[in-house]
């Protein structure tokens, strides 16, 4: 039988042949793999745990947080401060930055992360999954300590980005920049093992994800490709196209990476001030890195997100990720106009 290569092993393995894991990125990943594994035991446990339902609390985009929502936040700030490889951490469940505090050492790394994306479907026993985004902490010269700004660098910055993905499997997916790995959770061994390395999105595919309610809402070159797949065989595709919208990006994204398929989050006119609903630094950045390291490709509609300027630690934007010659040929109707 093939023998089982753990995280750990993995990870060190990375770094004796290329060096592309410094020993305090590598202790960053396995202190965010074991916090994946408490939100798994948590997520599992569901209603006997006490932890579905509404915390009674907003975040800083105003959503109504889960209870899960704060364990997840919670878990990974008490398992990231004590290691001595963070400087600070940002998350969507909080409104500015998280210092490492004082009494422990400051790593060279910033962490970044969606505790638990896709809250809506927790208590509805749906895919939910962590998300996370690592980023070196800047030599700002200022001499102080880390700043909110530090974090506004483009997604092309990032030298770790992974989700772990809580479904049937609890599933932890990984790229530093040598394509993508994922690994299975072996409940029985506490470990995550390698089950699937050097991933590969195919190019074409007939499946689209998008939130179909929102159809009169979108743009014109986002109606025009929609209608066209669902014109089918008979329309200028030539060819059916299937539709999922799992509500949960990590789920999504995880369904892409396995068989192909094409990720819409655009730009619409219901709130026109916002660039979409999905965030930048935490959501779409580490997605579109994961998918550009398996062979795709991921576009606000015009640019590429990993070279997008942040403004804003929790700024918004439109996201269409996946299959490279969907997303070219979606982000050509757009810079077509
Ligand atoms: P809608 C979950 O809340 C999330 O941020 C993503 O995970 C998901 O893709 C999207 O929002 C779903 O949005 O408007 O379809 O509920």
């Amino acid at each position: 039988m093939a023998q089982k290569i753990s995280l750990t092993r993995y990870l060190v393995e990375q770094q004796r042949s290329d060096g592309s894991i410094p020993s305090q990125l590598r202790l960053l990943l396995e202190v965010v793999a074991r916090a994946c594994k408490s939100i798994s035991q948590a997520v599992n446990k569901g209603a006997l745990g006490g932890v579905l339902g509404s915390a009674e609390s907003e975040n800083v985009q105003g959503e109504v947080q889960k209870k899960l929502d704060i364990i997840a936040n919670e878990v990974l700030i008490e398992a990231n401060e004590w290691g001595g490889h963070l400087a600070a951490m940002a998350s969507e469940e909080m409104d500015s930055i998280h210092l490492v505090p004082n009494r422990y050492p400051q790593g060279e790394y910033l962490l970044l992360f969606d505790p638990l994306d896709g809250s809506s479907n927790i208590d509805v026993n749906v895919s939910i999954g962590t998300i996370f985004s690592v980023l070196k902490k800047p030599e700002n010269g200022h001499g102080q300590g880390v700043q909110e700004s530090d974090f506004l660098q483009a997604g092309n910055k990032q030298v770790a980005a992974g989700y772990c993905i809580y479904g049937p499997q609890t599933t932890l997916v990984l790229t530093v920049g040598n394509g993508v790995a994922m690994f299975t959770l072996d409940r029985e061994q506490g470990s995550f093992i390698l089950t699937q390395e050097d991933i590969q999105i195919p190019a074409d595919t007939k499946e689209f994800a998008i939130n179909m309610s929102n159809q009169r809402h979108w743009a014109e070159p986002v109606q025009r490709y929609i209608g066209e797949c669902l014109a089918g065989k008979e329309g200028p595709r030539g060819k059916d196209f299937n539709m999922r919208w799992i509500a949960s990006m990590v789920a999504d994204v995880h369904r892409i990476l396995m068989r192909g398929g094409v990720f819409m989050y655009p730009w619409d006119k219901r709130e026109p001030e916002k660039a979409g609903k999905l965030r930048l630094m935490y959501e779409a950045n580490p997605m579109s890195w994961i998918v550009e390291q398996a062979g795709g490709a991921a576009t606000n509609g015009t640019d590429r997100i990993l070279d997008l300027a942040p403004n804003k630690l929790h700024e918004r934007v439109a996201v269409v990720l996946g299959s490279k010659n969907e997303v070219e040929r979606v982000t050509s109707y757009h810079t077509a106009l």
